[in-house]
């Protein structure tokens, strides 16, 4: 009887030993442990030893026989289970790290780089960079551009104000600049002319976000001051632009249109080799009282602007379909440009 005691303990262990995965663990505690199981049948037979002695020696291996599985297979269970929540770990681990590529720098935001290709493009046709503040005064921004307290147009740019009251000034003159316009006035009271200057910078209006708007955007002005300057270069500098940052195939046109601070005024369109036309901003010839607010005489100097906003020509150029996604910070969006 102890020999089968034991037959039945050393196949239990060896059973216990080559399970593969808890569940057989357990099948394998079943069949060997269990009320049908190999001991468990063994056990039935201890009672029809009739030797005491013998019978009393064959439960004793019997405990130990039982114990000594009941341990190995704790054991295997523990380091089994291990192994199983390892392995289940490492399947559903999720890589959250959203930059995969090791040792890579980053590079400039999509508008960063429209802003600075347009920089380089007007640099190469002879302007250069002119700057103005973000928070700027009623006058630059409204009343030197020709748009005087009342004036219709102030209504198109919902202005944010800010909080503070200049001294010598009133409530409600200050605000953050709704164009980049208001940097030709600086320019013009700054600098002597001629005058070939671009002004790329952020602005801002009370627009409600959407496909085609943000409340804070980039515009690039592009102011020319000088003796008979015609519409005719304006046209030709908006061509000579358009070839330049989009391609030979690329051409331009201009529409009539309104702007106080310019007479005539025009908006500019470009078309794409498909045939299709897009608007990208305003122009004209700068307004003799423009002229004459920036301190020079519109009899002696004339000259032209335009005006256009830099996140639309960024996502014209990528083919992005809503304006919006430039700015969520999504590094799968910024990583494709
Ligand atoms: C102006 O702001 C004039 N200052 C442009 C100008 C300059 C005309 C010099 C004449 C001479 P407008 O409000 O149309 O014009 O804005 C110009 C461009 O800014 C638009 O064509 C558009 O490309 C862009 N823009 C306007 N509002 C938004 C907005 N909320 N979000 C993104 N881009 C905008």
């Amino acid at each position: 009887m102890t020999q089968d005691i034991d037959r039945a303990r050393d196949a239990a262990l060896e059973a216990i030993r080559t399970a593969g995965s808890v569940a057989d663990l357990d099948q394998v505690v079943a069949d060997h442990l269990g009320k049908r199981g190999t001991l468990a049948t063994l056990k039935k037979g201890l009672g029809s030893i009739g030797d005491p002695d013998e019978r009393k020696q064959a439960g004793a291996s019997m405990h130990a026989a039982r114990a000594a599985v009941e341990e190995a297979a704790d054991e295997r269970r523990a380091s089994l289970g291990d192994a199983e929540i390892d392995a289940r770990i490492a399947d559903e681990r999720l890589d959250l790290t959203e930059h995969r590529h090791a040792g890579s720098r980053g590079h400039l935001h999509i508008v960063t780089q429209a802003w600075e290709r347009l920089e380089d493009v007007f640099l190469g046709l002879g302007f250069s960079v002119a700057e103005g503040p973000e928070v700027e005064t009623d006058w630059h921004n409204f009343e030197a551009l020709n748009m005087g307290e009342g004036h219709p147009a102030r209504g198109e740019f919902d202005t944010l104000f800010v909080d503070h009251v200049p001294p010598g000034g009133s409530a409600g003159s200050t605000l953050l600049r709704t164009h980049t316009s208001p940097v030709q006035i600086r320019t013009m009271l700054t600098q002597e002319p001629p005058i070939y200057v671009v002004a790329p910078g952020r602005v801002f209006r009370r627009d409600t976000p959407d496909a085609t708007h943000m409340p804070v955007f980039h515009q690039i002005e592009g102011l020319v001051v000088d003796r008979g300057i015609s519409m005719t270069d304006l046209a030709g500098t908006i061509e000579a632009f358009t070839k330049a940052f989009f391609g030979s195939g690329f051409t331009s046109r201009l529409r009539p249109s309104y702007f106080p601070f310019t007479e005539p005024s025009a908006e500019f369109d470009i078309q794409r080799p498909d045939g299709s036309w897009l608007e990208l901003g305003g122009c004209g010839m700068v307004h003799p009282e423009v002229i004459r607010a920036g301190g020079l005489d519109p009899e002696e100097w004339s000259g032209f602007a335009f005006g256009f906003g830099i996140d639309r020509m960024a996502v014209m150029r990528h083919g992005v379909a809503d304006i919006r996604d430039m700015y969520v910070n999504d590094i799968r969006f910024i990583e494709q440009f």
